[in-house]
């Protein structure tokens, strides 16, 4: 029998954005509670909370003051409370987001490690003195400049991201006991797993030596790979052994995914299995071009690699932090027909499906004015890199500007042109939309998984196509062909269950189809 997260479908709430209750422009805890019915009826099994904690939002969030409290722009830990009681109660699982690799400047250790030389706080981050007039070393943030900022008495701390996220130092053994707690705080109240920030992270290499110079970025998502000495380390893994024999302490399955954002499947495939990580986002499938042959070798690779014991595959194609895959693969009604293709594939594998707040409407990326953009990387690239904000923008729920239905007062972030043909409530009164399609899928995805074989079958099919079968306990199999670029391919003989865009006898370039033989 499968664990529920082995092949759940967990719908990514990035809470700012999904529904604001009090009217002050962004989404919080109640509004997430009073919408959870969006997320049941979509067909989803989990939910995972971008973080709500305390914080001075430097990166809307992901800069934690205190890792046990809620941000009261968010709302109150009662709220985390009644929206779990209410998840639960029309079963929803709900994952929390970990911060672990660092914390905000404004967290209480911090504060008086950088304002107290003597403290002893200050070895649980990496305070250095500068060489040669300047930082430590040359390492660079994710988010653009140095990763050293200054204390006032001229010792540099290091913060991989913005200089408000000041690095923790994970070979102290203090930082480990409270990030111990901090997960038994939120398993006791009653989370069903967490969501792993940066869980490559975490320790650096103990000399903080300078990158090997001629190190190119193999793509804009990996970082990672131009500064090994700053990801990645041997002992990383260790961590989540011990976190792992924690979260197995606890009844009811709880499930940890890292968010291992490392460009090859081996990479991320040294975090997950029996004594690490259950889940890790596989983002070499994300960057991946949608072409038939690179994805059946990635996916060939991801199922070897993830579908081990202990463990599952996942498959993400959108996040808070990438642009949406309507917009990667072309924009427009094309690129939305070749968003649903690519989805329907994976939805056809076994492994957990995660799927981004507003894909399930085919949102794309919203090119925002200037003057509207909040994210730290625009900020400190100074306006040089766009950015994250065009995929975060409200939820629309309905076509009524200038709220949405998201809320009664301004939104953090505008909405896009597309936000009343593409609200919820425009939507669900199409059969033929997008969310429509999104429910059928997973409606059908949820009435087969249990009798579906984890093994996938790799079938012939033209260059350009690609197609699989998994065996159906009741008989037959069910088959997926994906058509990425072939001249039409005959439909697969059998019954059609699903198709992402209209098909005849033929599956047109960006399509996918799943037929029951
Ligand atoms: O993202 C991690 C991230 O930004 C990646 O770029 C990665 O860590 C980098 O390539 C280095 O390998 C997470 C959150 O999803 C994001 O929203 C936050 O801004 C970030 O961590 C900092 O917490």
């Amino acid at each position: 029998m499968p664990r529920w997260w082995q092949d759940a479908a967990v719908y990514q709430v990035y809470v700012r954005s999904f529904a604001d209750s009090d009217g002050d422009g962004v989404g919080d805890l109640p509004g997430v509670t009073a919408r959870l019915q969006h997320i049941a009826a979509l067909g989803a099994d989990a939910l995972w909370l971008t973080p709500f904690y305390r914080s001075p939002m430097a990166d809307h969030g992901y800069d934690v003051a205190d890792q046990c409290d809620v941000d009261p722009q968010f709302g109150t830990l009662a709220d985390v409370d009644a929206l779990l009681a209410a998840a639960h109660g029309i079963g929803l699982k709900v994952l929390v987001d970990l911060v672990p690799n660092h914390s905000s400047d404004e967290h209480p250790w911090f504060v008086e490690a950088l304002a107290d030389p003597t403290s002893p706080l200050r070895d649980r981050y990496l305070f250095r003195p500068g060489r040669g007039g300047g930082p430590p070393n040359a390492w660079q943030s994710v988010f653009g400049g140095p990763a050293w900022s200054q204390a006032p008495d001229g010792a540099w701390y290091l913060h991989l991201f913005d200089a408000k996220q000041p690095d923790f130092d994970w070979r102290h053994p203090a930082v480990h006991a409270e990030w111990e707690r901090i997960l038994r705080f939120w398993l006791d109240r009653g989370v069903d797993g967490f969501r792993i920030d940066v869980a490559h992270g975490l320790y650096k290499a103990a000399d903080l030596a300078d990158n090997p110079p001629d190190l190119e970025p193999d793509g804009v998502l990996f970082h990672a790979s131009t500064m090994p000495n700053a990801w990645d380390q041997p002992e990383v893994v260790d961590v989540y052994r011990r976190w792992r024999e924690i979260t197995d302490s606890y009844p009811g399955d709880r499930v940890m995914v890292g968010e291992v954002f490392l460009s090859t499947v081996p990479k991320v495939a040294r975090f997950v299995g029996r004594e690490r990580l259950h889940q890790a986002f596989n983002f070499p499938l994300l960057a991946a071009p949608l072409d038939a042959t690179a994805w059946q070798s990635v996916i060939a690779l991801s199922l070897e690699a993830f579908e081990v014991e202990g463990a599952s595959a996942t498959w993400v194609l959108s996040n808070h932090d990438v642009i949406r895959h309507a917009t990667r693969y072309g924009g427009g009604e094309p690129g939305r027909a070749r968003a649903r293709a690519a989805t329907l594939t994976l939805l056809g594998l076994p492994g957990s499906p995660y799927l981004y707040e507003g894909e399930e409407l085919g949102l794309e990326q919203d090119d925002l004015p200037a003057e509207a953009r909040q994210d730290p990387v625009w900020l400190r690239s100074g306006g040089r890199v766009p950015g994250r904000d065009g995929c975060r923008t409200p939820l629309p729920w309905t076509a009524e500007p200038p709220g949405h239905g998201f809320t009664k007062g301004t939104p953090w972030l505008p909405f896009g042109p597309q936000a009343a043909a593409r609200s919820v409530a425009a939507e669900d009164a199409d059969p033929g939309s997008h969310l429509w399609f999104y429910r059928t899928a997973l409606a059908l995805r949820r009435e087969l998984r249990a009798h579906l074989a984890r093994e996938v079958r790799w079938l012939d099919a033209p260059p350009g196509a690609l197609c699989f079968a998994r065996t159906d306990s009741r008989g037959g199999e069910l088959r997926v062909l994906l058509n990425t670029s072939a001249p039409a391919v005959p439909v697969p003989a059998g019954e059609l269950l699903l198709a992402s865009s209209p098909v005849t006898d033929l599956v047109p370039p960006g399509t996918a189809v799943w037929v029951k033989v």
